[in-house]
């Protein structure tokens, strides 16, 4: 690109910035799910308490039901700033940032507590400069429990019982790897395909928490839920950096408190809801099985490890800490 044509890019991106900052009463929030899900209703707190404790100055209006986009292009838009905050699971946001990764690495946190611990402190810390990096100021980190598989045929007891199905996972390749080591067939696919494929047969399974695989229906579809709880991953509520930035200190102040108040409430009714789907699914027909041995499903998951820290070896240090959790 030559010179002119440079300065001219900076000049309307400057006026693109200048735009956001100036209708920033009217935020843009994009969310995946439904209405009424633990994300939706801390995402619809964090923008009331901006709006009532900037007198309507900030705030603005959430998306729900995933319009505004698939959720790796609402990444790279919140990056852009053309949509200015959203809650994102970290599995696709490992895509961008490497470090997200290390939570998308299967059964690397023994319990989701132990998760939330370190999301809390340190690790999360250091999740949250690689995101900003990248243009993702992280107002909070939400709940989102713990991940099962589910499918149409069988329960799931051991690796083998994956052995040539067809599983939806996330768009990350990690995923991909994670079904890949256990002989089943990775299908990544855009969340809001996988009831239409699960009925039509061109998946077997996929693998949720419980309030994801109730909210869609999935369980309508797919009848057995094995609790393997394989995945651990956090969700961020997100803001776009340019939108943060075009913020006074006294506002940042604002968003940052109303960020950590909203996730206090969402991990509050996640526990709730939870409980609650597991009791419509299992009143929807649906048969839940635990896991007795997870071994086996860990010992299958070491080439995933391996394939990851020769790609990433700086991150070795943090994949430690949370095994070490
Ligand atoms: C849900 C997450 C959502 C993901 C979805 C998925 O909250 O962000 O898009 O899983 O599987 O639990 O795609």
């Amino acid at each position: 690109m030559n010179n002119f044509l440079k300065g001219a890019l900076a000049a309307s991106l400057a006026t693109v910035s200048f735009t956001t900052a100036a209708l920033a009463g009217d935020w843009r929030g994009w969310n995946i799910h439904v209405e009424d899900y633990p994300v939706s209703h801390g995402m619809e707190a964090f923008v009331a308490e901006v709006a009532a404790k900037t007198d309507g100055a900030l705030g603005g209006k959430v998306f729900h039901g995933g319009v505004l986009g698939s959720q790796p292009d609402a990444i790279e838009q919140v990056r852009l700033g053309a949509i200015d905050f959203g809650v994102f699971s970290l599995g696709p946001m490992g895509q961008v940032v490497p470090e997200a990764n290390v939570v998308s690495l299967p059964f690397i946190s023994k319990s989701v507590p132990d998760m939330y611990r370190l999301m809390d402190g340190e690790a999360g810390a250091a999740l949250s400069a690689g995101l900003e990096a990248k243009g993702i100021k992280v107002l909070g980190f939400y709940d989102a429990g713990a991940r099962s598989f589910y499918n149409a045929h069988k329960p799931i007891n051991t690796p083998a019982d994956v052995e040539g199905m067809k599983v939806r996972v996330m768009n990350n390749d990690l995923f991909v790897g994670m079904i890949e080591s256990m002989g089943g067939n990775a299908t990544p696919m855009a969340f809001a395909e996988v009831y239409q494929s699960l009925k039509t047969g061109v998946v077997d399974g996929a693998e949720n928490n419980p309030p994801s695989y109730e909210s869609t229906n999935h369980f309508e579809v797919a009848q057995y839920y094995s609790l393997s709880q394989h995945l651990i991953i956090p969700e961020c509520l997100c803001m776009s950096k340019r939108t943060w930035d075009a913020l006074s200190p006294e506002q940042q102040e604002i968003v940052a408190e109303a960020g950590k108040n909203s996730t206090d409430l969402q991990r509050k009714l996640w526990q709730e809801r939870e409980l609650a789907s597991m009791q419509i699914v299992k009143d929807g027909g649906v048969m839940v099985n635990e896991i007795a041995d997870k071994a086996p499903f860990q010992a299958a998951m070491e080439p995933v490890y391996a394939q990851f820290l020769t790609a990433n070896p700086d991150l070795e240090g943090l994949v430690d800490l949370f095994k070490a959790n």
